[in-house]
């Protein structure tokens, strides 16, 4: 059982994203764990207040130490120092997320994921708690919440149970490094198209090798960078 734990200003956000379909069943069959925690509830300040001004001055605010530090001690507490050894802070400025990655983080028993907002977080408080800085690609989001959704999801359909038959994660795009090939259900012509005649033959091996050759003609097109990779790892 994979335990997430996401800090967040917005933990209605993330527990409505993650707990529907397949994540979702995947809760309620006891395969992952996951839980929201609200820094707010642990700020000192008397308002609720959890940001303030960069020293230096700039734009915008910054999410202050305090909080952040008190609710990340909270999983601490209840879960023991050595489980909490794991904080993934999701910023633009970390490394990007990757099907390795997921498969790498899908083998912990818990995983704390740190949610910025505003313009940051104070640096200090990364310094004391953050193991792994990570990014979901080169494009700004408001903050962290989407990104740990897109971790929590892609990291979770890798652990034992959570996929059952017919959502294999094996014969996806990436995990032999290829993009897939396309796919054809009913009806045989649709739109005056006929899906392609090997796939009615029966003849398992030709479709095989056809999906194949599919898969290949659409990485070299679509992602150059893929296909290179892939030959570069056949010698
Ligand atoms: Cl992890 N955070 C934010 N705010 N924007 C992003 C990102 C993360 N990854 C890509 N863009």
């Amino acid at each position: 059982m994979l335990h997430f734990h996401i800090l967040t200003l917005f933990p209605e956000m993330v527990m409505q994203g993650l707990n529907t379909s397949i994540l979702g069943r995947a809760v309620k069959n006891g395969h992952i764990f996951i839980e929201a925690v609200n820094i707010r509830d642990y700020t000192l300040d008397k308002h609720g207040k959890v940001d303030d001004y960069p020293y230096g001055g700039g734009a915008g605010m910054l999410m202050q130490a305090q909080p952040v530090f008190d609710a990340y001690q909270s999983i601490v507490d209840r879960v023991g120092r050595e489980r909490a050894s794991r904080v993934i802070y999701l910023t633009p400025q970390g490394k990007t997320f990757c099907q390795e990655m997921a498969q790498e983080m899908a083998g912990e028993s818990d995983l704390i994921f740190l949610c910025g907002h505003y313009e940051g977080i104070d640096e200090r408080v990364l310094e004391e708690i953050v193991t792994d800085e990570v990014s979901i690609g080169d494009y700004v989001l408001t903050g962290g919440e989407l990104p740990a959704m897109v971790m929590a999801d892609a990291i979770a359909r890798l652990v034992p149970g959570v996929l059952h038959n017919g959502e294999s994660s094996q014969t996806e795009s990436f995990e032999d490094g290829l993009l897939e090939y396309p796919q054809y259900s009913r009806p045989e012509i649709w739109h005056e198209k006929r899906v392609p005649e090997i796939l009615l033959s029966g003849d398992h091996a030709k479709v095989d090798a056809w999906r194949r050759e599919q898969a290949l003609l659409r990485t070299k097109e679509r992602r150059p960078d893929l296909y290179e990779k892939y030959r570069e790892r056949q010698f």
